[in-house]
């Protein structure tokens, strides 16, 4: 037999546990994910990824858990062994967490703390990437890098910049081989609607069609540096497979304006954006970040990570992906796969029918 590596992915449901989860499968891994108990169904992302636990060869399992169960943390990383542990989960909207600072610090934050904890109590000799954020440069003006100074302008930002220092603490105090991806905005047609890309991609398509009117926004001169995930999901892995464990900014070195964004969005349908965006106050941040522009020559040189989409690039292709969504039920990613039997497998496999 030969020998499998095993991962666990907290934060698969999301848009990158998916790519991430897609990613190791096809390398051949075995691969485990946290998922939370929730009252609808939250795992439309990786639908297509779940074959049942019951056939022989079936290589993703999903458990039940949260980053603020400790206690939950250790049995599991006790049962699976992972070698590799990816910590992707997060309360991860920014304008939120000015709404819920406390749970986006519990879980943001101290819920980092107790994952690398479990893995110490585990007794494991595993790998661990850390989901860290350009949000934690705030303030400080681009270009960013490995050696900028972090200044956060949000309880999320704040609750990133603890688990960064956790996660490099952990490294230095017990030798274990954990590393901060320090990503800059990276969407996909799997990004959730409420962020700024995808709010508008999905607005544009709806607007084309005709089922949408208007588009309320707010700060239309923040500027980002945003990249394709799929490729960003590449870079993660890559950390996990260095010599020496390290952190890496993951950027495209190229900055837009959401009002750029726009622009390219409703063009590529043959609209004007400024017909359709109107601005609602409600959308703006107590303390905003106005610039993130990523410097990832380091992942380049070390890595060998070279993105090759740029954020216009990236409109055009999520927008092409919302306007075929409409005629898919708003599921683009799932195009060729069979829902109609999965729930109730995946709902059989894990003990809750
Ligand atoms: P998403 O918001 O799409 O996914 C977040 C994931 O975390 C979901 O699976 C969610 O589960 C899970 N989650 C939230 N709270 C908990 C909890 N208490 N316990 C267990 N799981 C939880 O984020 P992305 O995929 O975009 O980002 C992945 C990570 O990378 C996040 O940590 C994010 O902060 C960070 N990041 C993202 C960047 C980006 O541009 N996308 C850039 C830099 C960092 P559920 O589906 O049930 O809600
Ligand atoms: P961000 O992403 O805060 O950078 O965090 P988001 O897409 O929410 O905002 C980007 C910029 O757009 C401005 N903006 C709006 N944002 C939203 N969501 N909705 C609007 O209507 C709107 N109008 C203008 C914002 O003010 C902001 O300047 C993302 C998340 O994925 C984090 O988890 C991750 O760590 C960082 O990227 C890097």
């Amino acid at each position: 037999m030969p020998f499998k590596k095993v991962a666990f992915i907290t934060g698969i449901t999301g848009q990158d546990g998916s790519y991430l989860a897609e990613l190791l499968l096809q390398k051949g891994y075995e691969v485990h994910g946290l998922i939370r108990r929730a009252s609808t169904f939250n795992t439309a992302r990786i639908d297509h990824l779940y074959t049942d636990p019951h056939d022989i060869g079936t290589r993703l399992f999903l458990h039940y858990g949260d980053l603020s169960d400790g206690a939950r943390l250790v049995t599991l990383l006790s049962e699976i062994k992972p070698q590799e542990v990816y910590n992707l989960a997060a309360q991860s909207h920014v304008r939120v967490s000015f709404d819920e600072p406390e749970h986006t610090g519990d879980t943001t934050g101290v819920g980092s703390m107790r994952l690398l904890e479990a893995v110490r109590l585990a007794g494991l000799h595993c790998r661990f990437y850390q989901a860290s954020s350009s949000e934690m440069f705030g303030a400080t003006p681009p270009p960013q890098d490995e050696n900028t100074p972090f200044y956060p302008r949000s309880p999320y930002g704040a609750a990133k910049l603890y688990s960064y220092w956790v996660t490099k603490n952990y490294r230095e105090a017990y030798g274990m081989y954990a590393v901060n991806g320090i990503l800059f905005n990276h969407e996909s047609p799997r990004r959730g609607e409420t962020f700024v890309t995808r709010k508008i991609t999905r607005a544009v398509a709806r607007i084309a069609a005709g089922q949408q009117h208007e588009l309320f926004m707010g700060n239309l001169d923040a500027i980002r540096d945003w990249g394709y995930a799929a490729e960003y999901i590449e870079g993660m892995w890559r950390m996990l497979q260095a010599d020496q464990p390290d952190d890496y900014v993951l950027a495209t070195n190229v900055g837009y304006t959401v009002r750029e964004f726009l622009e390219t969005s409703f063009s590529h349908v043959g609209l004007k954006w400024d017909d359709y965006v109107r601005f609602d106050e409600r959308y703006l941040r107590p303390t905003e970040v106005d610039a993130l522009i990523g410097d990832a020559t380091k992942a380049k040189t070390e890595l060998g990570w070279t993105p090759t989409v740029d954020g216009l690039q990236l409109a055009k292709l999520m927008v092409d992906a919302d306007v075929e969504a409409l005629a898919h039920e708003g599921r683009p990613w799932i195009d060729t796969v069979k829902l109609d039997s999965w729930t109730s497998k995946k709902n059989a496999a894990l003990g809750v029918d």
